[in-house]
């Protein structure tokens, strides 16, 4: 369908202003879409032909903002995001309108930067050095189907991978990296990953603890006036900035329902700013030695809920420990009182020296849970980004099961914020019939001693061990080969020897640090220069569809992923199935939609809801966590193996027997506390400093990192508490090297009580810009120069916010 049929025009749209209220009517749907074209958003020049293409945004922050694009002569103007009223026609604050963030609105400047890549590349330097000579698309495709054939027939299926990659995000928009999944699944099969960058460590401590990998509990909506929420190392006003995102949700929350917020983080986030709001300062990767300390406070002061724990829990006390457990003191009370494996009371006082909490507040914070009925305790990702990961957010988990609030209104189990929305299908991938599988952040060690890659060592599932290294990556719209993964200094090395990694392809809109390690780069399409429909499943206030349609004729030579992925399986012979028969991209999407519109009849018709750009259904409900099973456990028991909620874990004792760990790794059948490595307690007077990431405004991860204006915005720097910049003579606007046993990166300081004394906050997602033939100083300040491929003990996953070292004037 051309572009031009789907978009309306200044002028058509000023005649036919009736009409847009009648495409809503006619679906039945709601006064939103009446709006979304409204006139009084138009600046008073335009009245050439310039029209309205609504899209989507699909980074991976998965807000999935509305962008009303204003198109003149095949080129974005500005972007505008969501002005339309919500179904009941209210625009009030607090209601969900999908709106974009600084981000979003500016993203014109990165879809039409001179910068994109334009034409299939091959590298013509070495593997990092970002050289590279145009190439046709034939020899690009089939050099990327000689290679896959190759690799495929002299090593199988487990030499071929997909790293993490989330620059547009699958499953909930309908493509994702779905295309490639498809493409080598058609083709045989590949080596499989598990756990994600974003939430493996927790994703293990929920499935030990609540029987499922899932990491959400309840949602916002079902905060009570007047309620209590503690949050451990999450930032919804940073990380869920979209209008339908919680950080909204949560501002709603506070000024209509007076909700109290306490944000325990080592950096006063955005979050931690706001009204209603206390920060709790705590030293980084300790927050399960605050959370052993507030049950010792429940425990002894006889506040914690013995009947809940009874009925619901594994592993309090003696009495419900497994049969394998008993006699042992092993139980978590015994751990918290002294009487366990430790022999130490998790007092107030031992906590305080940990996490740099006074004693009186960890006592006043037992209490204030105590007293507040119901409270809200939950967790983001930044405090499980850590080498003990997984032990913390059990630890955290067990505070609301200790006070019993779980499972009504106002309560959760101590995962993170829910959402609810429309979940569409999307591209289907087919089957893998390789059933090994890696943890996700092992991909480097995978190449570099697949021998060490076991079951019991690398965390390896669906077979015993790897039967070769990985050989052939597709890296579609992902920048973690380098920038986003642990080490970059040490990945250089594995991906510069050619003899490892065999072949890398990337398909990418950037020259990204990632893309100067491949061997073929195919310039791709964005989602907005082509169909696409999505959900809004990550609106945690409404259930929205946007139908997304080309902002303008694809310039260059940019190619869609699919489209790509079809001319590779014709050249591997399997062009039929992958297509199944031919199927254009808008045709996949309007079956999806089709067959998602058969079992939500109220939704528009396919063309209907182009033409209306976005179809909104208003509020979703509130959700509480674990409800059915605290209504009836008999009837609706957990998946753990013994139903309940498991605060002592037999399957996580019988890994801490069986498998191989690092030295100073630890794995405990209860939520208790251990450093990890790269922790305070590795501190030196060679690195006498905590360095730790967080999820930045500017960018989300590196996608955007480019867009200058929003750096303009907000600054890539580094936080410095104002002690130890002055122990360095470090004033704010200095640029500092920060730097450890894995390299130094150059940045900017920002000089500010928002950081906690002993610690650099550095945002993750610049751009790594280091000379890797050269001196490899990183001008860039991309934290993964600094970061370890250590992984967790339990997930093997990434603790890349456990940092060790030292800050200096350059
Ligand atoms: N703007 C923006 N939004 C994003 C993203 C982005 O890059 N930019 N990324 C998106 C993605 S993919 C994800 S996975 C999520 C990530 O969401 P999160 O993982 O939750 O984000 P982080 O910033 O890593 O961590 C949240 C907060 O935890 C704090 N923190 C770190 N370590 C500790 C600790 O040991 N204890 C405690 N108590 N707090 C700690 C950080 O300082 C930060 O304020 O965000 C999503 N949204
Ligand atoms: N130290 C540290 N490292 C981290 C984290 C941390 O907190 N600290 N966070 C981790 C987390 S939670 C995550 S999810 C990962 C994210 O890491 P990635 O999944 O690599 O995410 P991005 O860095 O955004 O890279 C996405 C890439 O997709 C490209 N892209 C965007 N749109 C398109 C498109 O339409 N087509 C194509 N082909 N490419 C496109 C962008 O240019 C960008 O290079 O990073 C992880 N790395
Ligand atoms: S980056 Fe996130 S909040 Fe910003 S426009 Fe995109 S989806 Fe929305
Ligand atoms: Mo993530």
């Amino acid at each position: 369908m051309s572009k031009a049929s789907t978009s309306l025009t200044r002028r058509s749209f000023v005649k036919t202003t009736g009409a847009v209220g009648a495409f809503a009517a006619a679906a039945g749907a709601t006064a939103t879409a009446g709006d979304l074209f409204g006139a009084g958003a138009l600046p008073a020049h335009a009245d050439s032909e310039e029209k309205v293409v609504c899209t989507h945004c699909t980074v991976n922050c998965m807000s999935f903002c509305l962008w009303k694009c204003h198109v003149q002569d095949g080129e974005i103007k500005y972007v505008e995001s969501d002005t339309a009223p919500d179904a009941t026609g209210s625009t009030a604050f607090g209601d969900p309108q999908m709106r974009a963030c600084l981000r979003g609105r500016s993203s014109r400047r990165w879809l039409q930067s001179a910068d994109r890549l334009n034409y299939p590349m091959k590298r013509v330097g070495k593997r990092g050095e970002g050289k590279f000579e145009r190439i046709s698309w034939d020899e690009a495709l089939d050099t990327v189907a000689s290679e896959l054939k190759r690799v495929r027939e002299t090593y199988g299926p487990e030499a071929i991978y997909i790293p993490q990659c989330s620059g547009v995000v699958g499953g909930l928009s309908s493509f994702g990296s779905n295309p490639v999944t498809r493409l080598l699944n058609v083709t045989g099969g590949f080596l499989g990953k598990y756990g994600t960058y974003s939430n493996g460590l927790m994703m293990q401590a929920c499935k030990y603890t609540y029987g499922e990998t899932g990491c959400y509990g309840s949602n916002y909506w079902t905060l009570q006036d007047g309620e209590l929420v503690v949050m451990f190392g999450n930032s919804p006003a940073d990380t869920r900035m979209g209008g339908t995102g919680s950080a909204n949700l949560l501002a709603y929350a506070r000024q209509k329902k007076n909700v109290r917020v306490i944000c325990i983080d080592p950096r006063q986030s955005d979050t931690a700013c706001a009204s209603n709001t206390e920060w709790i300062p705590i030293r980084t990767g300790t927050d399960a030695a605050l959370c052993s300390a507030l049950a010792y406070e429940i425990i002894t002061n006889g506040w914690a809920d013995e009947e809940f724990l009874a009925k619901y829990c594994i592993g309090y006390n003696e009495e419900t420990l497994p049969e394998s457990a008993k006699g042992k003191n092993a139980s978590y009370k015994d751990y918290i009182l002294g009487t366990g494996y430790d022999k130490t009371p998790k007092t107030p006082a031992w906590a305080s020296k940990i996490t740099l909490i006074p004693e009186q507040r960890i006592k006043d914070l037992a209490r204030q849970m105590h007293e507040a009925d119901p409270v809200f305790v939950q967790q983001g990702y930044g405090s499980q980004r850590h080498s003990n990961g997984e032990m913390t957010s059990r630890a955290i988990m067990v505070l609301p099961q200790l006070l019993g609030q779980i499972g009504k209104p106002g309560t959760n189990d101590g995962r993170r914020e829910n959402k609810i929305g429309f979940s569409m299908g999307s591209f289907p991938t087919g089957t893998n019939k390789c059933k090994t599988q890696i943890p996700t952040f092992m991909w480097t060690k995978a190449i570099d001693a697949p021998e060490e890659m076991t079951k019991t060592k690398g965390g390896v599932t669906g077979a015993d061990k790897l039967s070769t290294g990985i050989k052939f990556i597709f890296n579609y719209a992902g920048n973690c080969l380098t920038n986003q993964h642990g080490d970059i200094n040490r990945t250089h090395e594995i991906l510069s020897d050619e003899s490892k990694c065999e072949f890398i392809v990337t398909s990418e809109i950037f020259m990204t640090d990632s893309a100067k390690y491949s061997d073929i780069l195919l310039p791709d399409l964005t989602t907005q220069e082509q169909v696409s429909v999505a959900g809004q499943p990550y609106g945690d206030n409404v259930k929205a569809i946007i139908y997304g349609q080309p902002v303008y004729d694809a310039p260059y030579e940019r190619r869609g992923i699919y489209e790509v992925c079809c001319d590779l399986a014709e050249r591997l012979g399997v062009y039929d199935e992958y297509s199944d028969g031919g199927k254009s991209r808008e045709d996949w999407n309007r079956k999806f939609y089709d067959e998602f519109r058969a079992k939500q009849p109220q939704l528009p018709t396919w063309e209907d809801g182009i033409k209306m750009g976005a179809y909104k259904e208003g509020r979703v409900g509130e959700l509480i966590a674990l409800q059915k099973f605290i209504a009836d456990p008999e009837a609706n028991p957990l998946k753990t193996p013994s139903g309940k909620i498991e605060i002592y874990s037999e399957q996580l004792a019988k890994l801490a027997d069986t498998w191989e760990i690092a030295e100073g790794d630890e794995i405990l059948p209860i939520p208790a506390f251990a450093p990890g490595f790269d922790s305070y307690r590795d501190l030196s007077d060679e690195y006498p400093l905590q360095i730790q990431g967080f999820h930045y405004k500017a960018h989300v991860h590196s996608s955007y990192a480019n867009n200058q204006i929003v750096q303009e915005a907000a600054h890539h720097v580094a936080w410095i508490n104002p002690i130890d910049a002055g122990e360095r003579g470090i004033a704010n606007g200095d640029t500092v090297r920060v730097f450890n046993e894995h390299g130094e990166v150059r940045i900017e300081a920002k000089v500010t009580n928002r950081a906690m004394p002993g610690h650099v906050f550095i945002p993750q997602g610049a751009w790594h810009n280091a000379d890797m033939f050269g001196d490899k100083v990183d001008k860039g300040g991309c934290i993964n120069t600094l970061t370890s491929q250590r992984p967790s003990p339990i997930a093997k996953g990434n603790g890349q916010h456990s940092i060790i070292g030292q800050v200096a004037k350059a």
